[in-house]
């Protein structure tokens, strides 16, 4: 067991902390307001932070990194000037293994492929103090859930589904690699105070629904950005009887809104996933503090006086959803998908369902999708679309396999996959001979952006809960509703499935033989990092050049994006994860995927100086040898998605120095700011549609850049007339200062040599 002292400190102190900041508001308080204000940082005392405004300082308990973005941040991490991480922390090779033939073949294949950067982060994570979880052992988020989240601790993650860890009372939330090297380093991380949407779950699931079709229905009510600067608190009779590893479902998919994070307030399904991870003193230690661990009673009572926002659900009425295609906040009531496929002339045949991911791949959704494919075997039933499973962990798939239920998805025809990403993240072989063709998937992961699992931009990803995608694989219609409708079987007789039923937690225990963990030496300041200056994966990073002090002149446009333009978008994942770890390589997939306002095309744009049209990168290549500085302009929400944080350094090292949008996503604003560049919004929406393709800039007033004050850019046209804009920002004097150092890396740097 990890972190139990850490875990005793932490609760002796909760208290206190808890009635000070009580009498300093004079109020009572909800449960992420007893973790936060419990982790302020140093010397701040608690006051009513304005929400949504201010920024504070909080110390955070632990920091985990998947593998994809710990290349980055460990690169950035070794310039920082420091022998050992001041907080534990974790990476977890999860990212980069390709599904292409089945679970024991796909990690072979992956160790001999990225044995160079396993190496690399093995040797980083030894030298460092960090815990090493290797490939196999699975997926971040599940091996946090099973091994360090605990009710009431904070921590954040390179990865923005960091937020699953909320399922067991957690505030996790997802960062760029930057923000991870900050409390590295010993620094307090830095959070704009979230507002607070209140979530009552009331009524109890029955039938086919799963937690799954909770987070489902929210994104529909939220959209993708309606949770932006908020934590998600969910309550209620609802809220209780989920299970825990459900819970960690809904607050996993809360990055799918934007939310900061979400919650769910201590209860009994967290003392009994616990016990069963092996965790039992913790829970002895949790409920000595148990009101601690939830909001005062008061909020329960008048949930309206202490939210931003209410929404509720009767769990009773809920019906299962679908989400997609192409955005996961469109949500389809099962029931109606027919009629809405019909109309949007989605594809309605499943040519494959995915199962598992670190959303959904816990013991109860096996189990119960393992239902749905035993009846497809003893109902006679053909079984249309190909299905596979990735088991979220080493310690679920020994126990699911022990339990029988990989047999039942095997028996059916199913493919176990690696406990790891695989196609969640586009590292899929996909057995196709069109691979342009229109088709239609579904899966029980988080995202189904354009071109995410398999590159094909004609792939319709839809979102589903597990047993809904197991079902709709066996009748291979999109249309099927399991509800009402019946499917023929081999002997020509109409049979229904009846609803999933499965267990919570395994009866006789979890097992594993090996999780998969590797603890760093304590002192490893013998360790040596190398990397071969040759390597096509890795390479040692430059430090960005200071901003020189004067306003920046002769910006040129090099895209402006129209509508979603996601950080898969900006940085594609799939087959450029393999340079996750070398900037200039990487740097070949900017913003490849955004549409250009222009031409309606993905990587196309005007070179402004020779007048041809080329592909993102290479013009902008063209610009940064000519010493020309560029600017990006986006449409809302942009940045959505990842934490990645290659989807800010590439710009920069690429030469772009603004990205003006209508709205950022949060952590691609911070991850923006913390690499030096400039994060603007347009004051005035509308004035994105006086940005002409041939536009140059100017700023006017960049040298009094300060907070809350807009800057103002000159937009120069090619027939010389221009428009002066206000251009709104974010930043506060500490970032201020990261744009003026360059980085906030060099600042730090800065401050430790
Ligand atoms: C994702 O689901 O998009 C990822 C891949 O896990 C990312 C992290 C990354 O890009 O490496 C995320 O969610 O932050
Ligand atoms: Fe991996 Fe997919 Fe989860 Fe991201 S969402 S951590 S790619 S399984």
């Amino acid at each position: 067991m990890f972190d139990i002292e850490k875990i005793e400190t932490i609760y002796s102190r909760m208290g206190n902390r808890i009635t000070q900041t009580r009498q300093a508001l004079q109020r009572p308080l909800t449960i992420s307001e007893k973790i936060l204000y419990s982790h302020l940082g140093h010397n701040i005392n608690p006051m009513d932070f304005e929400r949504g405004r201010s920024y504070v300082d909080f110390c955070i308990d632990r920091v985990a990194m998947q593998d994809a973005t710990a290349q980055m941040a460990l690169l950035q991490f070794m310039q920082a000037g420091r022998d050992r991480v001041a907080v534990p922390t974790t990476v977890h090779c999860d990212h980069l293994i390709q599904a292409r033939l089945g679970a024991d073949n796909d990690l072979q294949k992956a160790k001999e492929s990225n044995q160079e950067v396993y190496d690399f982060l093995e040797s980083v994570s030894n030298k460092y103090s960090i815990g090493f979880w290797k490939p196999g052992a699975g997926i971040i988020h599940q091996v946090i859930l099973e091994n360090y989240a605990f009710p009431g601790g904070m921590m954040i993650g390179t990865d923005s589904h960091t937020v699953n860890a909320g399922g067991l009372g957690v505030i996790a939330i997802g960062v760029g690699g930057a923000d991870a090297v900050d409390v590295m380093a010993g620094m307090p991380w830095e959070l704009l105070f979230p507002k607070l949407i209140g979530v009552k779950l009331i009524g109890e699931m029955n039938g086919w629904t799963s937690a799954k079709d909770v987070i489902l229905k929210v994104a529909g009510i939220l959209t993708a950005k309606g949770g932006t600067g908020a934590i998600l608190e969910y309550f209620g009779p609802g809220a209780e009887s989920l299970s825990c590893t459900g819970k960690g479902t809904i607050c996993n998919m809360g990055a799918e809104i934007g939310a900061t994070t979400s919650i769910f307030a201590y209860d009994e399904s967290m003392v009994e996933y616990l016990h069963a991870t092996g965790r039992a003193e913790v829970a002895d230690l949790a409920d000595k503090i148990a009101d601690n661990l939830r909001s005062d009673a008061e909020v329960y009572d008048n949930p309206e006086k202490f939210y931003d926002q209410i929404i509720e659900i009767n769990l009773s009425e809920l019906e299962p959803y679908l989400n997609g295609p192409f955005t996961p906040d469109l949500a389809t009531p099962i029931s109606q998908m027919a009629a809405e496929a019909k109309e949007n002339g989605w594809p309605t045949k499943v040519e494959v369902g995915l199962i598992g991911s670190c959303t959904n791949s816990s013991y109860e959704d096996i189990a119960r999708s393992a239902s749905i494919a035993e009846q497809a075997v003893n109902k006679k039933l053909h079984v249309k679309s190909e299905f596979t499973i990735t088991p979220g962990s080493e310690q679920v798939r020994f126990t699911v396999d022990r339990d029988g239920y990989l047999d039942a998805f095997s028996k059916m025809g199913g493919v176990v996959l690696a406990n790891a990403c695989g196609p969640c993240i586009g590292q899929w072989a996909r057995h196709s001979t069109d691979p342009g063709k229109k088709n239609t998937i579904v899966t029980s992961f988080n995202r189904n952006f354009a071109k995410r699992n398999d590159g094909n931009p004609n792939t319709h990803a839809f979102v589903g809960s597990p047993e809904i995608v197991t079902a709709l694989a066996i009748a291979g219609e999109l249309t099927f509703n399991p509800i009402t409708d019946s499917l023929k079987n081999s002997e020509g007789e109409q049979v229904t499935l009846d609803p999933p039923s499965g267990d919570r937690l395994p009866k006789n225990g979890f097992e594993v033989k090996d999780m998969g963990y590797q603890a760093p030496s304590s002192d490893g300041s013998s360790v040596e990092v190398t990397i071969n200056p040759d390597s096509k994966r890795l390479q040692f990073l430059t430090p960005f050049g200071p901003w020189d002090g004067e306003n920046i002149t002769g910006i040129k446009l090099l895209i402006k994006a129209k509508g979603k333009c996601t950080t898969d978008h900006i940085s594609m994942a799939g087959p450029w994860l393999k340079f996750r770890g070398h900037l200039d390589k990487i740097s070949d997939n900017m913003l490849t995927g955004a549409v250009n306002y222009f031409n309606d095309k993905t990587n196309l744009v005007k070179n402004q100086i020779s007048g041809e049209h080329g592909s993102v990168p290479e013009v902008q290549r063209a610009y940064k040898a000519q010493g020309i500085q560029t600017i990006v302009v986006g449409d809302e929400n942009y940045g959505e998605g990842s934490s990645r944080e290659h989807a800010a350094m590439e710009p920069r090292h690429l030469g772009v120095r603004v990205v003006l949008v209508k709205s950022f996503a949060r952590i691609h604003e911070t991850n923006l700011k913390k690499q030096g560049m400039l994060a603007l919004i347009f004051s005035d929406k509308s004035d994105y549609d006086k940005i002409q393709e041939d536009d140059a800039f100017d700023f006017l007033d960049l040298v009094d850049f300060s907070p809350k004050k807009p800057l103002t850019l000159r937009i120069i046209h090619s027939d010389a007339s221009s428009n002066d804009i206000q251009c709104e920002h974010s930043y506060n004097e500490i970032q201020i200062d990261w744009f003026k150092h360059g980085s906030a890396l060099n600042k730090i740097a800065l401050e430790n040599n």
